[in-house]
């Protein structure tokens, strides 16, 4: 069994291999799980309140309208997982209503973040004195074994939009080794945002306060502490475009001026031409047909879309 320590230096490990790769490509990228320290992950709360970013209010609002319907279609007798869970806020909605329809239930918020588990637990456990929780750490991408070993019937969470930071290809790999897990009474709860309008998202991924671009920076300022790199904040610009082709926005850093950046803890030199970038980010924009079809690709079958009056964000509930 592997320490604490240990494991640190196998996580540090996985973090120089993807910079050094991503760094070395042309064009440059950074993965934006990178994005998740303890400052990014607090910047993302703060992107979640800002008036540019309706993502997170809208999908509340879903919540909050049709919980009651939501986990009728579901079916009765439900126990809760929860995909990237965090400290599973929104959760709150859904377990509430579900304490009123059943006595007791059972929560697995699952996050590769004990400290995030940690403050769900204690939140919960004050909140909700009927809910049991059972939290897992661990990456969900890869798949979670251990829920085809949970007894009853299950609805999986994976809301927050969290699936448009993966590319269509790894977001049905990541729904497939889920639906492996689940039985035929068992059901998804997918949020994802909808295409719209770029003067809608463009905003949203630039906001006047400058929170996402401090998100994105936070990315080299990660680097500087944990790679010992030389990144210059001042000289890179954040960028947020929209890519119609696709149905994404497009997130990177672009460089001001030529410029030279030395990564000692992995003995890499970059240079940088003016306005080169690194891109760091996708956030994928469904429309109901890419819906239809990254669930379908992946073994599930639709069954009821719920969403708020703009049709800005969509809640999916799919079977297997
Ligand atoms: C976590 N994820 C759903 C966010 C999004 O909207 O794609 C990450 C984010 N990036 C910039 N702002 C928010």
């Amino acid at each position: 069994m592997a320490t604490s320590k240990q494991l640190q230096f196998i996580a540090d490990d996985a973090i120089s291999l993807e910079v050094r790769k991503g760094l070395g490509a042309t064009p440059k990228r950074l993965p934006a799980k990178l994005f998740y320290d303890e400052i990014g992950s607090a910047l993302f709360e703060q992107i979640t309140e800002l008036p540019e970013y309706y993502l997170t209010r809208t999908e509340r609002s879903i919540l909050e309208g049709f919980a009651g319907e939501i986990l009728q279609q579901a079916g009765p007798s439900l126990t809760l997982v929860e995909l990237g869970a965090g400290t599973a806020s929104k959760t709150c909605i859904l377990i509430e209503e579900l304490l009123h329809r059943q006595r007791r239930a059972l929560f697995y918020p699952i996050d590769v973040s004990p400290s995030a588990l940690d403050e769900a637990m204690r939140q919960l456990g004050r909140q909700f004195p009927s809910l049991r929780v059972n939290p897992i750490v661990g990456d969900y991408t890869g798949g979670v074994p251990a829920l085809g070993r949970i007894s009853g019937r299950k609805l999986v969470l994976y809301i927050g939009s969290s699936i448009g930071n993966f590319e269509p290809c790894e977001a049905i790999g990541i729904l497939r080794r889920i639906r492996r897990t689940l039985r035929p009474d068992d059901a998804l709860l997918l949020g994802a945002d909808f295409a719209k309008s770029p003067k809608i998202l463009l905003p949203a991924y630039d906001d006047s306060q400058g929170v996402t671009a401090a998100f994105n920076k936070n990315i080299l300022a990660r680097l500087n502490r944990e790679l010992d790199a030389d990144f210059d904040l001042d000289q890179f610009r954040h960028i947020a475009l929209w890519n119609r082709r696709h149905s994404r926005m497009e997130i990177y850093l672009e460089s001001m001026a030529a410029q030279s950046v030395f990564i000692p803890a992995l003995d890499m030199d970059l240079s940088f031409e003016p306005e080169e970038r690194i891109h760091t980010e996708n956030s994928y924009k469904y429309t109901d047909e890419m819906i239809v079809s990254i669930l379908r690709q992946s073994g599930f079958t639709l069954e009821q879309t719920w969403c708020d009056r703009k049709k800005w964000f969509g809640v999916h509930l799919a079977r297997v």
